[in-house]
């Protein structure tokens, strides 16, 4: 992957979980082979079926107990209520999680975000899944899994949200990841649950989808010292600041945070606005307050009230994921905020999102990033972001689709 920095219009780094080497698409995947996905030699061109690729099993015939570890290391669940194990993952995470190809950057997901990601209505708390060294009990490995419901064409489907999963740096490449994928897929199937998604960086057999991570810098000066971005040709500093300059308030009348009340009105527009895509989730009123309801530095969402009507005729929100600056001499973290949903029925979409770049600067966050997914093209170039150098890859696991699909036609968001 040549030209990391050489993006023309200044270009933003990217950091979407991407491979470390470029994988040829006849790699053999020792693993993954084995597994409920599709695969290269199905041919990308023959007609697919589409739908699950195995018949659920009976639960009976489901493995009781869990899969093998190295003598070494032993499972846990790690309890995400309890402040002394969300350490030890937070730490985890911290030093070992998602890093850009130059390792400058890496994901910093805070300990109230995994809370809020993990706990969705209906969560199951044994699939929050680590991995202890014995002796020390040192926390080493971590996968999870969250409940949801995915529209795939029309079709309401019960999967499981993989995410989170890490290796400590020290036992990488031993195959632990594999076991880990196992052990997740049995307890996700002891629950009756047989599709499940997940989005990585890496590409593996086979994305139904590739999206590209697009870069609206809100402070150019930081994500330049920093190396997240540079100056582009023939531009100056001061030219830069002016540029990326955002008004000091939003700009539609009836903007504000969205609160309790307007759960039924935002369920209902993001229902309306979802069922358009081929993958979308299936939002009850219930996920909509626990996902979509602001909490400080974890999820911020609006809504536009019509000032007469008091109707909400839009939703935007986004979620905060900042990344530590591996080894800045000014700054520690980069503050990122990344668009969640949007509906937009009455406000020009370009609108709404400018006004939602407004309220992200004044909160004084370094950069907004944006999946070329649902209808965000329309104003990402108009609104100044540039495309980042990373790809993310979106998967099914045990369902397979008749043909890939457009970013545009993703209406599924991932943490
Ligand atoms: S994506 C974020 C992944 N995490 C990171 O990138 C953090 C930094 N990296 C690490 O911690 C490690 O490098 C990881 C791999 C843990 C990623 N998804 O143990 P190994 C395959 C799936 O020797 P390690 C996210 O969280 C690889 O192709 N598979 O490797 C979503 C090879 O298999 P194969 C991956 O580097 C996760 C095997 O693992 C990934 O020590 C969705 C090598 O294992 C990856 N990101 O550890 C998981 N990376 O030989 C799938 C490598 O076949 C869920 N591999 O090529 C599937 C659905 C399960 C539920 C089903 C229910 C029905």
């Amino acid at each position: 992957e040549g030209g990391l920095m050489s993006m023309g219009q200044g270009g933003t780094k990217t950091l979407t979980r991407r491979p470390r080497t470029a994988l040829t698409l006849d790699k053999w995947h020792m693993f993954w082979e084995t597994q409920p996905v599709r695969h290269y030699k199905d041919g990308e061109n023959q007609e697919q079926m589409e739908g699950a690729i195995d018949v659920p099993q009976p639960i009976s015939d489901i493995k009781q107990e869990p899969y093998n570890l190295p003598s070494n290391y032993e499972w846990c669940v790690c309890d995400v209520t309890n402040d002394r194990i969300m350490k030890e993952v937070y730490a985890l995470l911290s030093n070992n999680y998602v890093e850009d190809d130059d390792n400058m950057f890496r994901f910093d997901y805070s300990v109230q975000f995994l809370r809020w990601a993990l706990q969705p209505p209906g969560y199951f708390p044994d699939w929050h899944i680590g991995v202890r060294a014995k002796a020390s009990k040192k926390l080493v490995a971590f996968i999870t899994g969250i409940p949801a419901r995915v529209h795939v064409r029309g079709k309401l489907v019960f999967m499981a949200e993989i995410n989170f999963l890490c290796i400590h740096k020290k036992l990488r490449a031993k195959r632990l990841a594999p076991v880990m994928i196992k052990e997740v897929t049995r307890r996700v199937h002891l629950e009756n649950i047989w599709q499940a998604t997940y989005t990585a960086g890496v590409v593996l057999p086979v994305p139904i989808a590739t999206c590209q991570y697009w870069h609206r810098s809100l402070n150019p000066k930081k994500l330049i010292d920093v190396g997240f971005s540079r100056l582009a040709p023939r531009m100056t500093m001061s030219r830069t600041v002016k540029l990326y300059h955002l008004p000091k308030e939003t700009l539609t009348p009836g903007f504000r945070a969205m609160e309790k009340q307007d759960v039924p009105a935002v369920t209902q527009l993001l229902q309306g606005y979802l069922s358009q895509f081929v993958i979308a989730p299936d939002f009850s009123e219930a996920v909509v307050e626990y996902l979509l309801l602001p909490i400080k530095n974890v999820v911020n969402s609006y809504v536009i009230e019509n000032p007469e009507s008091h109707i909400i005729t839009d939703f935007c929100s986004f979620y905060t994921l900042p990344s530590t600056i591996i080894d800045s001499m000014n700054h520690t973290q980069l503050k990122a905020a990344y668009l969640y949903y949007n509906v937009a029925t009455v406000t020009p979409l370009v609108q709404l999102m400018n006004d939602i770049l407004i309220m992200a600067k004044l909160s004084n966050y370094d950069v907004f990033n944006a999946l070329d997914i649902m209808h965000n093209e329309s104003f990402l170039k108009n609104l100044k972001f540039g495309p980042g150098d990373g790809h993310l890859h979106y998967y099914l696991y045990n369902y397979s689709l008749s043909a890939p699909v457009k970013p545009l036609e993703l209406g599924l968001v991932l943490l």
